[in-house]
This record gives C-alpha cells, sequence and structure tokens, in this order.
C-alpha cells in the first residue's frame, strides 16, 4: 500500500512542486494520471472520475483564492478531495468497554484483537480477551500466544456463547474486553446466527469488522452486507501493507458509509493506526502534515499593515525581529520543512537546517541587545554600537554585522516584491531570503 500507491501519489505531487510551470494543460496531465493511480488501487471506476472532475472543475474553471498560485491550489484541491474521499475523521474507542471482533476467515481478527488490546495498554487502560472461536482447532492457543506477548489475560471456555458469558464475568474489573470470534469462508445464515447470539449475550459496545484491504472496492458492499446481518460500528482495514488495493477498499467504505477506525499495517502487534484520513492523505502524498502547515503558515503571515511598511520603505528591524519570532513560533525549521509541499522531499542535509536555527537564535539574542532607537533606525548604528550590542549579546562583532547586511538585503529585496507580491508568499520568500530554496 505505502510502497505503491504511496510512491505513485507522492512522484506526482513532486511533478506538481517542482515542474517548471503549471497551466492547465499541465493540470489535465496530472489529473489523468491521478486517475491511473486511483484506478490502480482499486478505486471505483465511477468514484475515481467524479474526483478528477471535482479536481479539475476547481482547479481550471473557479477563481483560484488570494494569496495561493495555481501550483499550491492544485495540490491544495488534490489533497483536499483526496481526504474527503477516503473517509471521514477519526473516531476513537476510548471508553469502550465491550469490543467484539467479526469477520471471514483468515481476514485478521484474532491478530487484531491482540494489536487492540496492545493499543489500549498504551492509553493507560487495561484489556483482557475473550476467544469465542472453537470451530478452528488452533484458535485457542493463537490467542493465548499473542496475548502473552502484550501480558493481557484470556478466557478460553467450551463453547462460544458460555466463554463470552463467563468471561465477561471475569473480566468485570477490567476497562476493556475484546472477544474475538470465529470466521466462515461466506457470510452465511451460521455465521449471522452466531454473531446475533454472542452479541444478545455480550451486548457489545462496538461491534469491528475486519476486512483485508487486498479486497479493494468490495470492502464497502461486504461491511453493508454484514451491517444488515449482525449490525457493525465499524470496520478495521487489515494487511494494508501487502497490496495496493488499500485506496480502493477505504474508498469504497467511505462511500457506503462504513466507518473505518483502524487499519493494521503489518504482522507485528505494534502494527495497528487509528485510521484519520488527513494524516494518511498526507504521507501517502508525501506531504507531511500539509493542514498544521496551512495553520501554522497563516499566523506567521505577513500582516497587510506590515506590507504597507515594507512597501513604503519602513521596515524595520524591529519588524525583522518579529517575523524571526514569529518563523520560531511555527516550530524548528526542519518541521516546517516538512510540512512545506515538496520541500521536505528534497531532503537538505540536516546540519544545514541546524544552522540556520542556530543562526536565528543568535539574531534574537542581537536583537534583544539593541535599544528600540537603534531597532526603529538601524542607520543610526556605528562601530561603537556594534561593539557594545555584541558585547550584550556575548556574540561576535561580525555576527551583528551580518544580522545588518540580512536585514538591509531583505529591506530591499521585500521592497521589490510591491504588496501584492508579499501578500502572495511574504513567508515563502522570508524563508528563501535565508538561503532556503522553495
Ligand atoms: N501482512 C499482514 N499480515 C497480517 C496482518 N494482520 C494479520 N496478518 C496475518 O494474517 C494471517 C491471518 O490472521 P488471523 O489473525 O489468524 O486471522 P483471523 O481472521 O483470526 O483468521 P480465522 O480465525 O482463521 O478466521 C496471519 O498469518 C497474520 O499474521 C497485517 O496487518 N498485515
Ligand atoms: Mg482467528
Amino acid at each position: 500500500m505505502f510502497d505503491n500507491l504511496g510512491k505513485s501519489l507522492s512522484n506526482l505531487i513532486r511533478r506538481i512542486v517542482t515542474g517548471t510551470a503549471i497551466d492547465k494543460k499541465s493540470v489535465e496531465e496530472i489529473l489523468k494520471d491521478l486517475k491511473i493511480i486511483l484506478l490502480q488501487s482499486d478505486v471505483d471506476t465511477k468514484l475515481a472520475e467524479e474526483l478528477v472532475s471535482k479536481i479539475r472543475k476547481k482547479c481550471l474553471e473557479e477563481k483560484i483564492p488570494a494569496g495561493l498560485t495555481l501550483r499550491e491550489h492544485v495540490l491544495k484541491v488534490i489533497y483536499e478531495e483526496l481526504v474527503k474521499l477516503l473517509g471521514e475523521k477519526p473516531s476513537t474507542l476510548i471508553g469502550k468497554k465491550k469490543i467484539m471482533l467479526v469477520g471471514l476467515f483468515g481476514t485478521a481478527k484474532t491478530t487484531t484483537c491482540a494489536k487492540l488490546a496492545r493499543y489500549f495498554q498504551k492509553q493507560g487502560l487495561k484489556p483482557a480477551l475473550i476467544c469465542a472461536d472453537y470451530h478452528r482447532p488452533a484458535a485457542t492457543t493463537q490467542l493465548l500466544q499473542l496475548s502473552q506477548q502484550i501480558n493481557a489475560p484470556v478466557h478460553i471456555g467450551k463453547d462460544p456463547y458460555s466463554a463470552v458469558k463467563d468471561g465477561l464475568e471475569r473480566f468485570k474489573s477490567y476497562d476493556v474486553v475484546i472477544i474475538d470470534t470465529a470466521g466462515r469462508n461466506a457470510l452465511d445464515t451460521a455465521l449471522a446466527n452466531e454473531m446475533k447470539r454472542l452479541a444478545e449475550i455480550a451486548k457489545p459496545d462496538e461491534v469491528l469488522l475486519t476486512i483485508p484491504a487486498d479486497i479493494g472496492k468490495v470492502a464497502g458492499p461486504q461491511a453493508n452486507e454484514f451491517n444488515k446481518l449482525v449490525g457493525i460500528t465499524g470496520v478495521i482495514v487489515t494487511k494494508m501493507d501487502g497490496t495496493a488495493k488499500g485506496g480502493g477498499a477505504l474508498s469504497s467504505c467511505s462511500v457506503t458509509g462504513a466507518k473505518v477506525k483502524f487499519i493494521g499495517t503489518g504482522e507485528k502487534i505494534e502494527d495497528l493506526e487509528v485510521y484519520d484520513p488527513e494524516r494518511f492523505v498526507s504521507r501517502l502524498l508525501g506531504l507531511g502534515d500539509l493542514r498544521t502547515l496551512l495553520e501554522k503558515a497563516k499566523e506567521a503571515e505577513i500582516k497587510p499593515e506590515m506590507a504597507e511598511k515594507i512597501v513604503e520603505g519602513r521596515f524595520t528591524l524591529q519588524d525583522f525581529y518579529d517575523q524571526i519570532e514569529a518563523l520560531g513560533k511555527m516550530g524548528p525549521l526542519q518541521s516546517i520543512a516538512s510540512m512545506v509541499p515538496g520541500f521536505g522531499m528534497m531532503k537538505l542535509p540536516e546540519d544545514v537546517m541546524e544552522k540556520q536555527e542556530e543562526k536565528l537564535k543568535h539574531f534574537k539574542f542581537i536583537l534583544q541587545s539593541m535599544t528600540r532607537e537603534e531597532k526603529e533606525n538601524p542607520d543610526i548604528i556605528s562601530a561603537s554600537r556594534i561593539k557594545r550590542i555584541a558585547r550584550g549579546s556575548g556574540r561576535p562583532e561580525h555576527e551583528v554585522r551580518e544580522l545588518l547586511n540580512q536585514y538591509e538585503k531583505m529591506r530591499k529585496i521585500l521592497k521589490s516584491f510591491g504588496r501584492t507580491g508579499l501578500e502572495r508568499g511574504g513567508l515563502k520568500q522570508l524563508i528563501k531570503q535565508f538561503g532556503f530554496k522553495l
């Protein structure tokens, strides 16, 4: 999944970010490739077509929002539409006491029971397990072995019904009880009846259906069928690591209204993730956390008053300081960079980042050692003042000069952008000014 779909999508995004010019023709090409990628991931043809035409409309027919270039807009729209395609916001299972897992043969029910127990342990809760599978001879041993790995107790009985009844009684004091049930080849009456009877006894807060990702777009209809017969509250899409069809499984669940709560990403007990479409898509696209970046960038954006000052040449060292502060609030440069579309992929040497960060910190010390007057009107800073500032900040004189040079350079560059240029990407230009290439 992450190898296939993720790689194709992040390559596509890399093309958008690094392509020389983004125009109508290249957007069409991008959309054509996006559709191919979605179909390869077993996303339903109609869904894929709808998604592509929605993106086309937003990018080519509607007005681009102020402050965004076509390139940024295309990225943003692709991201948002993929998130919509792949489901709803995550919902937590914390606080749920009884959870029953159901599903067909070999869909990873038993493994997922142990993974879930581990997940709750990590939240500081005490989980216990009940084996309600007496069809497959090795089922009890398998659950026992898994539970030993995580130190969680298992209740084993003689038949599924008494096991659930006794197990619930025994684990009354536990925070969560997870019930593993038997699989079948198909959702036949025998399985449906057993599920129903078990549900009557257990009265579970959640009935979760395990669906392996490799069944692709059949996932949604299968969830529907289970829901009609036994009633499910959510889906866990398992084995996402072994197939390229995960996108199809997730989108198909989303369109049929089945809520995906977790995804299984490997055979190990730790390989379970709460499903969050926004984070999932960001990762698929190789974008880092785009949503957080957009929010933070907004906070650090050059304000219109500031743009005014800059255009009129009244951008002072104090303003420069405020901008450095704003950058600082966004977190370490490395993490800002990983959130900027395309930037995280360029793999700058780590020490470049660290050096820039160090430099910003030193500049801050130097600025703190200046008087208000000096910051408002840096032209008055003479050689003797430089000496004093250097002493006050504990930084060498040449660094004070470097800061003044940087400021002067920036003042010139910013002035040359003009107001619209600034409003369109002041922050980016600022980062660029510090030697980064966006
Ligand atoms: N690659 C991969 N394999 C997994 C994952 N989860 C479980 N498996 C493997 O899938 C196989 C079946 O898992 P089980 O947990 O036994 O499935 P089940 O639904 O309980 O099977 P039955 O009880 O026989 O119906 C095992 O070999 C697991 O190790 C996953 O996320 N990724
Ligand atoms: Mg099993």
